[in-house]
Order: structure tokens, then sequence, then C-alpha cells
């Protein structure tokens, strides 16, 4: 059956038609015909087979990306354009399965999507959070969270009919496997995410995102690691990490004594990559169980450490998971003895307290724990493994060395381009033909095209129309009116004092004020924000709380609002993201060096065409070596001289707030215009952390800042010259696609 006749058939059945269903029973009637589609495909097989745990999947809306792979996008357009309808309007009544935070669940998802269409056998396991990331509400100048259900009768989701027991102290739940497919780029493979889940959920909870955090059974898989604020968070996020990987572990056994292959030779057969520390206790879980199955325990530690691998995703001290003891022995004190005695062994290797699992405050050390029983470290940037090597994890990289290696992340392309910005795309495969969409290095080929006028043109109108399609979204969502021939300026990312925000604000308020004193730009500037801040995070709140302050200062100022848009896109998510990211001029990616592992963002403002305005920090530095210094704006300390200020004490944000020309930036936080409209708490709590301690040092590169996004704003002006830039960018996006990651990945360290 061709999909014009699955699709009529699911709607017969519903008693509808293509003519007359809603766009929702549409969705729905497109999703259950491309299940059927994917059943038919099979698994990529191989002798070796890849289980990527992790607790996040930032998968995002499949209905496209899952058409585009199965190479039924432009039937199906085409079939619903016949009716009258639009594949868009279709697709916009998809719920977004929000499984993740941002970066690192993200890349897992892209990564899944490659390793399909590399056609390696490998396959996803995490949780299947009922709600994910909360959905943000922006009320009353502040963030609302609110739970996101996605699972509606029609999902995704196969139930698979196979569970597993996982025993904690205090009960035994069942965890189900549900599946989402996951096919290959035409290429007839379709693997598999593993979602496990418990057998009786909980509903949701009525009132925000609250709830009985102690109802272990009911909502260990309701939110995506809830609030860590509290202890029963915490001891529920230990739940839920353990529910994962004592489930996947067995998953793994099963399948592999499937395969008729022996416990003995699970090295052979198994690679298990541990993404971030979230499914660290794999390794434990599975020496237990190969124990249990009679395998010694020098002989388990032996074949676990040869078949794990370990991603590091940050060097923020804070984020680095340690859980105390009696969290372990409330949860699951069986994998204590094995905790215990690994941990005896890397003391006997190396006594250096640094490099300990167990340390004298009784707190485990996750990571510490992958390094040690890992055959594989790597970071996810150049940069970020350097400093993994030389600085955070120096007394492991001088124990291990042939441990660690870099592997720079990447992005999907088939999503990030082909998906997101299908004018931006179309004009690329009349370029230069298809062949780029499985060998991205190919975009290369758009090199010369910068002396091509008519070329450098088309780009630019395509640009446009993404600019005036996201001004008519958000007009439509926010009620907002955006210029459209303003320059559009973005920065998309979760909402931390590293990742600066604030900064980006303060740079608003000095737009503002020069408007203000008569000093006009050359054409409007539209900034614009989206973020999420964790639900305890009170400064990242107060940084949403001051965005949405300058947002209605300006919009209500007819001197002002006329050259200047400030705008907080409400409930950032992959969906959004698909809006924001082709109708972007210039990218914002301006980190205090050294604290963002490597960003993934930073890869996708590119692919589509914008420049970016950046630090020094994780994979910029290598955008700004493949697109070369005219075709980037850098600006800020170095990550070493950042490391330095660090170490030696030395940064103190009073200085720089004394300064004539910037402190009055920070002193318009407690300005009258601004106290009239906002929370005097707020701004006042932020004001005193610039000036007192302002941790991740916004202030520090703050006039170099503001002169490089003069210096770019007017550079923008000479509309060919910026074309180049434009088109520079795409064609040395190539390196970021994720299909280079994963065939490196592949060759180091999974051989498969
Ligand atoms: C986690 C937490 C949790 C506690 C509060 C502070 C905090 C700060 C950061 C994190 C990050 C956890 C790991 C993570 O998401 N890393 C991101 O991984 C991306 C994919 O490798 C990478 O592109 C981003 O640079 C990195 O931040």
């Amino acid at each position: 059956m061709n999909v014009k006749e699955r699709l009529t058939d699911v709607l017969a059945q519903r008693g509808t038609t293509l003519d007359t269903c809603s766009n929702g029973a549409l969705c729905q009637a497109l999703l259950v015909a491309l299940r059927a589609y994917q059943q038919e495909l099979k698994p990529a097989q191989g002798q070796k087979k890849l289980y990527y745990f992790s607790a996040e999947f930032l998968v995002g809306r499949l209905l496209r990306a899952n058409l585009i792979n199965l190479g039924l996008e432009e039937e199906v357009e085409a079939l619903l354009k016949a009716h009258g309808r639009s594949l868009a309007q279709v697709e916009d009544c998809e719920p977004e399965p929000s499984l993740g935070n941002g970066g690192l669940g993200r890349l897992a998802a892209c990564f899944l999507d490659s390793i399909a269409s590399l056609g390696l056998p490998g396959d996803g396991v995490g949780l299947n959070y009922h709600y994910g990331l909360f959905r943000q509400d922006l009320k009353s100048g502040r963030q609302v969270e609110l739970p996101d259900p996605w699972i509606e009768d029609d999902s995704w989701l196969v139930d698979t009919g196979i569970s597993f027991p996982v025993t904690f102290r205090d009960c035994t739940l069942q965890a189900k496997l549900m599946d989402l497919e996951i096919p290959g780029y035409r290429n007839g493979v379709c693997n598999r995410l593993h979602l496990f889940d418990v057998e009786a959920p909980a509903p949701a909870p009525r009132d925000g995102i609250s709830f009985d955090k102690t109802d272990i059974a009911g909502h260990l898989t309701s939110f995506l690691y809830p609030d860590d604020s509290d202890e029963a968070g915490r001891l529920l996020r230990v739940y839920q990490q353990y529910f994962m990987v004592s489930a996947g572990a067995q998953l793994i056994l099963r399948e592999l004594e499937e395969r008729g292959c022996s416990l003995q030779s699970l090295d052979q057969h198994v690679v298990i990559h541990i993404n971030d520390t979230h499914p660290s206790m794999v390794i434990p879980e599975l020496i237990r169980l190969l124990m249990e199955r009679g395998v010694d325990l020098e002989r388990a530690i032996y074949l676990v450490e040869r078949t794990c691998a370990y991603t590091n995703h940050t060097i923020l001290a804070e984020a680095l998971e340690k859980w105390p003891v009696h969290y372990l022995e409330q949860v699951a004190p069986q994998l204590l003895p094995v905790i215990r005695a690994l941990d005896e062994r890397a003391k006997r290797h190396c006594a250096d307290p640094a490099v300990a699992i167990w340390d004298s405050n009784n707190l485990i050390h996750m990571a510490h724990m992958d390094i040690h029983y890992s055959s594989h470290v790597n970071g996810v940037a150049a940069l970020h493994t350097e400093i993994l090597k030389n600085t955070e994890l120096n007394s492991f990289y001088r124990l291990y060395p042939e441990k660690f290696n870099n592997k720079t992340n990447g992005i999907t392309l088939r999503r990030w381009l082909m998906g997101c910005n299908r004018p931006l795309s179309d004009l690329i495969t009349e370029a230069i033909g298809p062949a780029w969409k499985t060998d991205a290095q190919q975009l290369q080929n758009l090199a010369p095209l910068t002396e091509d006028a008519a070329f450098l043109a088309r780009l630019t109108e395509v640009k446009a129309d993404r600019k005036a399609a996201l001004a008519q979204w958000l007009r439509e969502k926010q009620g907002l009116s955006l210029a459209e021939d303003a320059v559009y300026d973005i920065q998309i990312k979760r909402l931390h004092q590293y990742k600066r925000q604030q900064m980006n604000a303060l740079y608003a308020i000095y737009k503002y004020l020069e408007i203000k004193a008569g000093h006009l730009p050359q054409r409007p500037l539209v900034m614009i924000w989206g973020a999420k801040a964790a639900p305890a995070y009170t400064l990242a709140k107060d940084t949403i709380h001051l965005l949405l302050c300058l947002q209605k200062l300006v919009a209500s100022d007819p001197q002002v609002s006329p050259w200047l848009s400030i705008v907080m896109v409400e409930n950032y998510n992959v969906s959004a993201a698909e809006m924001l990211v082709p109708a972007c001029d210039i990218s914002e990616q301006i980190s205090l060096a050294s604290k963002e592992a490597s960003g993934t963002g930073n890869m996708k403002l590119m692919a589509n065409g914008a420049v970016t305005l950046g630090t020094l920090d994780g994979a910029n530095v290598e955008i700004a070596e493949l697109v070369g210094r005219d075709n980037i704006y850098l600006f800020g300390r170095s990550s070493q001289e950042v490391i330095d200020l660090y170490q030696r004490n030395a940064y103190r944000s009073s200085d720089y707030w004394q300064r004539g020309d910037i402190g009055y930036l920070v002193d318009f936080l407690l300005s009258p215009e601004l106290l009239a409209l906002g929370d005097p708490q707020c701004l006042a709590r932020l004001y005193k952390d610039f000036i007192a301690k302002d941790y991740f040092m916004a202030l520090l590169d703050l006039r170099d800042y503001i002169d490089t996004k003069e210096r770019c704003l007017n550079d923008y002006e000479d509309r060919t010259a910026w074309s180049k830039k434009m088109l520079v960018n795409i064609a040395q996006s190539g390196y970021f696609s994720s299909d280079r990651t994963i065939a490196e990945y592949n060759r180091d360290i999974w051989h498969l």
C-alpha cells in the first residue's frame, strides 16, 4: 500500500476523509499511517550493537522528521495540497515530546537520527516522561511552569509488551518498554528509542508542576528530572536513574541471549554509551547482574569496563553529580557492595583523593566511576576536551591518557536545514545537487558562489522570507508586530548565568539609551531571546523578569519602538527553534570562555546562514577556524585568561562597574523607568549580583561585547558583503553534521 492508500484507509476507519477531517485528526491519521510504514522496516544489523543510554532524548515533533527520512515528505505534501490542506498546519497539531532540558538531550536525538541514517546497529535507552520539560507561560512579567503532556491516544509510542522488574529497597516496579521508532534517512533502516515507563502512572498534577515526589510508583516517569532543589526531588532523580539503567541492562542481557551470545563475550557484542553521568549506575548494575548470572567480580568488571564509554558534557562543578551514599541505600542498596568494590579497586590503583569514587564525605562521584570503569572518555568540542585533560580532569588524564578523546558535537541537517528551512535547502540543492543531504561536507561546494551576485541575492531573499514568517508567527502567538527589514539578533538556549543572557540584556539597555539620546541605528534591531529557567534558579528567573520589563519599556515608548524590539519568546522548545533558527541574522554565542562545553545551537544557526557573534568558547572555536575571522565576530577574554582569573580569585566586578563607560547600564536596573514596570526585589537582586559577585563575569567582557556588536551591525549594512558571510557560514557548516560526529564515535570508540 502506498502512503495515500494507507492514509485514506485510516481516515475511513475513523469515518472521515482527507477533505473533511480537522487538521488534528489528519495529524493523528498520518501518524498512524507512518507507524505502519516504519514497522515494516528493519533495524540495522551487526555483530556488535550500541545502546546509547541517556536520561534525555529531546526528539521534538516527529511527523516531518519521519516523513523526510522515509522519503515521503514531497508525496504527502502534494497529496495534502491536492485536497487544499497544508502539511505545515497539520504538523502544528502534533504535541512536542520535550523529553530533554536542552543541548544534551537534543544532541542525543540528533545522534539517533545519524546512527540510523548511517545504517549502524544502535538503539537509545531512556525514560518515557509523560510531561517532559515544563511548558513555560510568561505572565505578569514572570515564568509560570505548567505540565506539558505529549502522549495522546494516537502517539508515536509503540507498546512492546515487554517489561522488566526493577527492585528498589522498598518495592519492585515493572519497567514497561515503550519504543519510538527511529527511521534512517531513506535507507530502509529503522532503529529504536527504548523508553521505560512505570505500569500505573499517576494522573497529571492539576495545579502547576508540583506533585507528590514520594509517590515513586505513580510518579517515577511523570516529569523529566524534576526540581533538584529539595531532597525528595533529588531522591526521585536517583529512582529514575536506577529504573532506567536496571531495565536497560536487563534488556541488553536479554538481547544478548536472543542473539545466542555468551555473557563472557559481552564486550564483543555490546557497547554501552553513557551520556553524561545520569546513566552511570549502569556500570555497577550490569556488574551486579553478571554476577547474579555466575560471572565472577573481576571478570565482570573487565567485561563492563571494555563495554562502556562515557561522554562528559560540562565542566561546571555544580553540574557534576555526586550522590550521598544514603540516597543509594534508600533506593538500591544492592549496588553499594559493588560500588564499594569498584572504589577499593580504584584506590589500590591510585590513592589520590581527587580520583576517589567514594569520598570521605560519603559522596559517590558518578563521573569518577565512569572514568575508572569505561574504556573511553570524551569531551564534546576541541577546547572542552583540552580543558578536561589539562584542568578539570587532569588527575584522571594523567592516570589514563589513552582513554581521553574529543568528539566535537554535531546536529542533524535533516531536521535543522531540510526540515526547518525548505526554501534554503532547495536553493542549496539547486546550486550543488542533493548529495549534501548524506554527505554534508559537500556544502563546501557552495563556496565559489560567493562571487555569484544572483545567488547571493536569492540567499538574502530566502533569509528575508524566513524573517517575515517568524514575524507572522510571533504576531499570531504573542501579538507582536516586528519590523521585517530589521536585523534579527537571536539568543536561544537554556537560561544560565554562564551563557550570559544578562550581558545581552545590558546591551539592550545600551541600545535603548542610545536611541533615547537621539543616536538612531541605521535600521531597526529586533533582539530575541528564547529560554526556560530552572524552576528554583532565582537569578535566571530574575533575568527573565528583566527581559520582560525591557520588552514592555521599549514597546510602550514611541520614540524607541520603531528602532528597537525586545522579544522574549514564550515556551522556547524544539518547535519554536525550528521557526527561529532560519530567521536569524546574528547568532548570539556569548558564554564566558571555558564554560560552554560545545553548544549546538551555534551550529544550527550557522547552517541556516546566521553569522556568529561570540566568545572563543566551546565549538565556536572550531566555527571560527572554519569560516575565518572575516565571517565571525569574536570578542571577550580567552578561556585561559578566565581560568587564570578564577585560579587567582582575581575578578572584581565592582572594578568594572565603577568604570564610567558601563556602570550606568547596570545602574539602569534601578532606574525609575524600570522600577515603575518591574518587581523592585528581583531587579535589586540582579543589580547586587552584578556589582558584588558576577560569578560568570558579564561585566568583564561587556565593553568589548558592545563594541563588537556595533561593528557587526555596521557591517550588516553592506548587504552584499554580509550575504557572502552568510554563504561562507552555510558552506562550512557541513563539518557540524552529526553524521560526521557519529562516524567518528564509531571509528574511534564503538567499532560497530
Ligand atoms: C546542568 C546543570 C544542573 C544543575 C544546575 C546547573 C547546571 C548547569 C549546566 C548543566 C549542564 C548539564 C550537561 C549539559 O546539558 N551540557 C550541555 O551539553 C551539550 C551537548 O554536548 C553542549 O553542547 C553544551 O555546551 C553543554 O552545556
